[in-house]
């Protein structure tokens, strides 16, 4: 039987036998010699033949009902191991689980020879994941499109406690057992070359695009399995090829090896993951990346709607892209040149279409994250493109003329190109003229989006700037990551709450119950246990599970506050060693985050964490009350080990700087307690769960940009607090770097002589009081399991499943079509 009732044909005998057919046919192996690693891959591949079969009938399904459908283009998506989360969508956990044992195989054992897929960065590539989980769940006919990176964001080790990266080169030899190769559906790509003019055969003057060069594209599609429902729908990644592997001139004049330089650099366009967040730079490749995407995905786009039978007319009426940030931008201008040089539309038709057809989401306020390209780069890559936003740009500077008429001050603030010694197109700007939504991803987030980086473009397009607040997929993050926790929610509020949240409210009828505060405190010991495990082994670290386990996991960067953490830390440190009267409960502070490689005081900071962590692991004189763990090479597989295992989430970002994280739901979700700014999501959490259920601190957003306008003094603070002092001073000692005084000296620069640009220094003193709440409040384990059961039963706004249906319902107009 199937979660909803339903009889699910599985044939075990038939499963076993793909089973070992793949394990001999596809893996060159036998039972008797195959390895761990070659079960797993004879399984997913056994597996992966159901979840193809299922997403060739949906998309059957789809083009005979001529459904709508919403097209998500992404450059990233950060989907981690597919196999457990596929395994309990397509509700075969434990039949799978029991032909393997039949097999000699252990299915946990098989689980963890998956590498993860890393195909993002951080934040923005999960939440397209989550997004993706959400639509197949409530059967929201949806295509994800994205690129098929040879290697995904770098693997992180320390050496000498300072990050090293290596290759990710996450398919292996063998391949990734979920993708499928679609080859009927490749596309060619142009690039480079120029435009010129020409009369057609009705006498009009047109211009094409005559290309210098083109690339292939080759499909792979991932399945994303709907949970309990039967349907499948696609993530289409696009790898890059060569079009012309061979110069067959220079391969006869025996020059075989530059016969292929064609080959070697088409090859590069998809070879890696740009390891960026939230920083633009403007690279060329990484343009040609964004084009290669765009160009393969909207021609896709355009082949079904066609294929289908439907008109070009009919375009944004059955299909609607959404773009997550600015990165796929350029489909606006490559959908508005299809329309034009090759369906012969006239501007007005064409922009009637493609206006209706783009949505755009906004991730970020930083303004080294906007991204901007120089138009001579676009104009050399992509000359067509070139004048088609040049001529966007005329006609909306018309509009903006007709609305403030002279005033050239509001023209250089809105125009999508950017005066200056190298003129720049501003991708955003692009984004709100072209498209008939933009949203922010949570309500704090959107109105600052309205209020301080949108203001005129607000007046201008009434209506058009809105909010979807994000929100996190409750199977990954509450039913896989989570068995203790879920068999309890199950066995209090049924199990119908991995597809409806809000049953999970109940829980709140329990929060008081000390028994069930007992076996949900029991859950998170377990939780703690699973995770110091994975430290005593990796790590070679002991840890007391009974210590309170306090966790800030996400990009390393200096608006995200690590180091606030580290001078929290380290004043706790002193304050262990130099005053006799104070007392903490044992804490232990883990670390995940990955630095981008060029971004130096983020690497500085890992190093500085990571000096600390070996020191205070081995003091005698803190006798084990205070511990720092920093986990290598955060990722999501180990993300599904931390949450759980979480009494304090860290979400400590300077107020107005993080759109909203997603981390700080998985935590609550799983009955952690947040100690956060007013930042973000933040904000809606503490909404929902209740002042006394959350711990905030720090300075407001109209605080913080107050505190600038009237110039910040980090000094100010330095002279006031001498526990912030002594936190400072100490990174200029060699206390941590024996032998070697100032190695940590560049964090301390930063903060007092560099100007504190996230004002660390303001919010010290008001997060170290916070601190000292939680201390004595975990002490009081009844009223802690209150607050955290609280969590749990509070968060199911922040299920994707409720962001997906806000972006239906108000957004994109979709409706769910079922299998
Ligand atoms: O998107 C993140 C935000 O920082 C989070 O607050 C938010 O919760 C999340 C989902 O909406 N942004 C993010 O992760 N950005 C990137 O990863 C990024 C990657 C490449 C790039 C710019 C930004 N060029």
């Amino acid at each position: 039987m199937s979660m909803n009732g339903q009889t699910k044909q599985f044939d075990k005998a038939a499963f076993k036998a793909a089973v070992e057919k793949h394990l001999s046919t596809t893996y060159a192996n036998t039972a008797e010699t195959a390895t761990t690693r070659s079960w797993y891959l004879a399984m997913g591949r056994a597996l992966a033949e159901i979840s193809t079969g299922n997403l060739l009938a949906t998309e059957q399904k789809l083009a005979a009902e001529k459904a709508r459908s919403v097209n998500y283009l992404s450059l990233e998506f950060l989907i981690g191991r597919l196999t457990g989360n596929n395994l309990i969508s397509m509700g075969l956990y434990e039949n799978v689980a029991a032909a393997m044992e039949e097999l000699g195989q252990n299915l946990t054992d098989l689980l963890e020879e998956e590498r993860d897929p890393a195909l993002g960065n951080g934040g923005l590539g999960r939440l397209a994941a989550c997004f993706m989980d959400s639509l197949a769940a409530q059967e929201y006919p949806a295509v994800g499109y994205g690129l098929h990176y040879e290697y995904g964001l770098f693997r992180q080790s320390f050496v000498d406690g300072r990050q090293v990266e290596a290759p990710d080169a996450w398919r292996g030899l063998e391949g990734y057992p979920w993708e499928v190769m679609r080859p009927e559906l490749a596309q060619t790509v142009s690039l480079y070359g120029h435009v010129e003019a020409y009369t057609d055969e009705h006498g009009n003057a047109c211009r094409r695009w005559v290309p210098g060069m083109t690339v292939e594209g080759v499909a792979w599609d991932l399945p994303i399995v709907g949970y309990d429902n039967q349907s499948v729908y696609p993530l289409r990644l696009w790898e890059c090829r060569s079009s012309a592997p061979f110069n067959l001139a220079r391969f006869n004049d025996g020059d075989y090896v530059g016969a292929q330089y064609p080959a070697l650099e088409a090859g590069n366009v998809t070879k890696v993951l740009y390891p960026n967040d939230n920083h633009d730079q403007g690279k060329a490749l990484r343009l040609m990346q964004q084009y290669f995407h765009c160009a393969c995905s909207v021609a896709d786009i355009l082949r079904r709607h066609i294929g289908a039978g439907n008109t070009i007319e009919e375009l944004s009426k059955l299909e609607t892209i959404q773009l997550n940030d600015t990165h796929p931008t350029i489909a606006i201008p490559e959908l508005m040149r299809i329309l034009i040089d090759e369906f012969k539309l006239g501007w007005d038709a064409a922009w009637a279409i493609s206006s209706k057809t783009f949505a755009y989401t906004n991730h970020t306020l930083l303004p080294e994250a906007l991204e901007t390209w120089s138009e001579a780069l676009i104009a050399q890559m992509l000359p067509r493109h070139m004048e088609i936003i040049f001529e966007i740009n005329h006609r909306f500077m018309t509009l903006v003329e007709k609305t403030w008429p002279g005033n050239n001050e509001v023209k250089r603030k809105l125009s999508i190109i950017q005066e200056g010694p190298q003129r720049m197109v501003r991708m955003a700007n692009l984004c709100v003229v072209s498209t008939y939504a933009v949203n922010g991803v949570a309500a704090l987030h959107s109105e600052l989006v309205k209020r301080d980086l949108f203001p005129e473009f607000n007046e201008l397009f009434p209506g058009r700037l809105t909010n979807v607040t994000n929100g996190v997929t409750p199977r990954r993050w509450i039913k896989y990551c989570n068995p203790g926790l879920s068999a309890l929610i199950s066995e209090k509020v049924g199990e119908d709450w991995p597809l409806k949240l809000e049953k999970v409210a109940d829980l709140t009828k329990f929060a008081d119950d000390e028994a069930f505060q007992k076996r949900y405190m029991a859950v998170k010991q377990e939780n703690k246990q699973r995770l110091a495990d994975w430290v005593k082994e990796n790590m070679d670290i002991d840890l007391d599970t009974n210590a309170i386990f306090d966790i800030q996991i996400k990009r390393l960067h200096e608006y995200k506050r690590q180091h606030l953490n580290l001078l929290h830390i380290l004043s706790l440190y002193h304050r262990l060693i130099n005053d006799p009267t104070f007392d903490m409960h044992p804490r232990v502070f883990f670390f995940g985050a990955k630095a981008a490689p060029g971004y130096a005081l983020a690497k500085d900071i890992i190093f500085a964490i990571n000096q600390v962590a070996a020191k205070v692991n081995n003091d005698p004189r803190l006798k084990g009350k205070l511990k720092v763990v920093f986990i290598p090479d955060y990722r999501v597989s180990l993300a599904e080990i931390l949450f759980p295992a979480a009494d304090v989430s860290e979400q400590i970002s300077t107020a107005g700087k993080e759109a909203s994280g997603t981390g700080n739901m998985k935590f609550a979700m799983n009955g952690a307690l947040t100690i956060g700014t007013m930042d973000g999501a933040n904000v809606e959490m503490r909404e929902e769960v209740g002042d006394d259920n959350i711990f905030i601190f720090g300075l407001l957003v109209d605080e913080v940009q107050k505190l600038k306008q009237e110039g910040y003094d980090p000094y100010r603070y330095y002279h006031a607090d001498s526990l912030l002092r002594a936190a400072l001073d100490v990174l200029e000692t060699d206390e941590f770097t024996p032998g070697y005084p100032g190695q940590l000296a560049a964090i301390r620069h930063n903060l007092l002589d560099g100007g504190d640009p996230y004002l660390v220094l303001a919010d010290f003193a008001d997060y170290v009081k916070t601190h000292e709440k939680i201390d004595a409040e975990y002490r009081d384990q009844k009223t802690w399991a209150r607050k955290a059961i609280l969590n749990t039963a509070l968060m199911s706004k922040f299920s994707s499943d409720r962001s997906i249906r806000d972006y239906a319902n108000n957004i994109w107009k979709l409706e769910p079509v079922s299998r």
